[in-house]
């Protein structure tokens, strides 16, 4: 039980791992750095990913827990220095994991109760989890492949049992000799791994019934299964549709619910929160384009006046709502051939918001260029609502929703 959960676990971490870093790196790029702008929605499948495959961590980490609770108090505390290194990278593995699956399910409800940093704490654990699962694994290495070592025999202690010429013994040779000495039938022999003491051995169907372990006392095996799956099903089945359409429909607990709000979509950030006013807005707004000395001031009667362009993108934020969107509005690359722009430079964004960690952004020359990137004045066929970014906002294919800026000012080309 505790391999097959231990095993869905490493998939689930190995899987949040990567859709991770690529929500981070999009975020926080390395210079050389350059993402793929296709398929437009490709953001809003791998952080609906990260956040559904996170929340399945809650009953299979609990699952687990719940199987080698028994096996973690081990008398005497430490054998051996691989044995130290185990309990430490497992007790390091464990704090780690339900802090930061606890920490990221909180922040998908944007209750921060915690004092620090949820990104950079989330980004550092990662390594933590991810590095003391591997010294985990290594220091389990030997167990691991005794047990696919299929040719050899082990008895009930898990010692490799040997021939007169300190050979190792095979099964059948072990199932001879077992009948001989036995005088019993022998049936199928199969390999096992004791749950609690994670010992390999070899079981042989005519041996007499193991001593029931503390687990099996406590409820069958086939019943715990069963919660599990049930509990893993129910949480990710009544959450994932923040993220994935299909099942909006029995989206209870997850914090957004698609088609609500103004335009027909959620707002993550009102006008009022962002201290965005309607005479920030009003008619004297204007949107200033520069390169170096080069300046365009655009009003919002200019920015209509030019070609609009119509496309279906999605909003998929960070913490793992997402909704696809029709916008309609000026193609951004053409505001930037008018300042003389070239292919290969980035762009900075600039919001009126005043405070807020997004107020200034970059944005890379490959989403710059991109057919799709729009400067968008309406939204699901009617004018952007204030809290949807008025007058004018960004929209970019396959970025996080972070970076989607709303109530643009400034764009400059770097
Ligand atoms: N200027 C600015 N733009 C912003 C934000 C913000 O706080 N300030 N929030 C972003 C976040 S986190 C998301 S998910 C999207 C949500 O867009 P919506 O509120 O129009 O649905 O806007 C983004 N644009
Ligand atoms: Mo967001």
């Amino acid at each position: 039980m505790a391999v097959v959960l231990g095993r869905l676990l490493g998939i689930a971490f190995l899987v949040c791992f990567g859709t991770g870093l690529y929500s981070h790196f999009l975020q926080n790029p390395l210079p050389w750095m350059v993402f793929p702008t296709r398929p437009q929605s490709l953001y809003q499948l791998s952080q609906g990913i990260h956040i559904t495959a996170g929340i399945a961590c809650f009953p299979l980490i609990l699952g687990k827990l719940y199987v080698v609770f028994p096996d973690l108090f081990q008398t005497p505390p430490i054998k051996n220095f691989g044995n130290f290194l185990e309990r430490a990278s497992i007790t390091i593995f464990i704090s780690a994991s339900l802090v930061q699956i606890t920490t990221g399910l909180l922040n998908t409800y944007q209750w921060y109760v915690f004092p620090f940093s949820f990104r950079q704490v989330h980004f550092a654990l990662s390594f933590v989890i991810i590095g003391s699962l591997a010294i985990h694994i290594a220091t389990k290495l030997p167990l691991i492949s005794r047990y696919w070592t299929r040719s050899r025999s082990f008895d009930a202690e898990g010692n490799l049992l040997l021939d007169d010429a300190d050979q190792p013994l095979t099964k059948a040779d072990v199932a001879t000799e077992l009948a001989e000495t036995t005088r019993e039938p022998v049936g199928a022999i199969s390999r096992r791994v004791d749950g609690l003491t994670g010992r390999v051995f070899d079981w042989i169907d005519s041996a007499p019934p193991r001593v029931d372990t503390p687990t099996q006392a406590r409820v069958s095996r086939r019943g715990f299964v069963a919660t599990i799956a049930v509990a893993t099903a129910a949480v990710v089945a009544l959450t994932a549709g923040q993220s994935f359409r299909v099942l909006d429909a029995i989206n209870v607990f997850a914090p957004r619910k698609n088609f609500v709000g103004p335009n027909g979509l959620p707002v993550n950030r009102t006008a009022r929160a962002a201290q965005v006013t309607d005479a920030d807005t009003g008619a004297d707004w204007a949107l200033s384009v520069s390169r170096g000395a080069t300046v365009k001031i655009y009003t919002r009667a200019d920015l209509e006046a030019m070609t609009q362009h119509q496309v279906d993108l999605p909003i998929a934020c960070v913490e793992g709502w997402s909704q696809m969107a029709s916008w309609r509005g000026v193609r951004l690359r053409d505001l930037l051939d008018a300042v003389g722009a070239h292919p290969d430079e980035d762009l900075r964004l600039t919001s009126l918001e005043k405070k807020g960690g997004f107020r200034v952004t970059e944005m890379g020359h490959e989403f710059v260029q991109d057919d799709l990137t729009l400067v968008a004045l309406e939204l699901n066929g009617g004018a952007l609502d204030l809290d949807h970014g008025f007058p004018a906002r960004m929209i970019a294919p396959g970025r996080p929703g972070v970076l989607q800026t709303k109530w643009l000012s400034k764009l400059e080309v770097i």
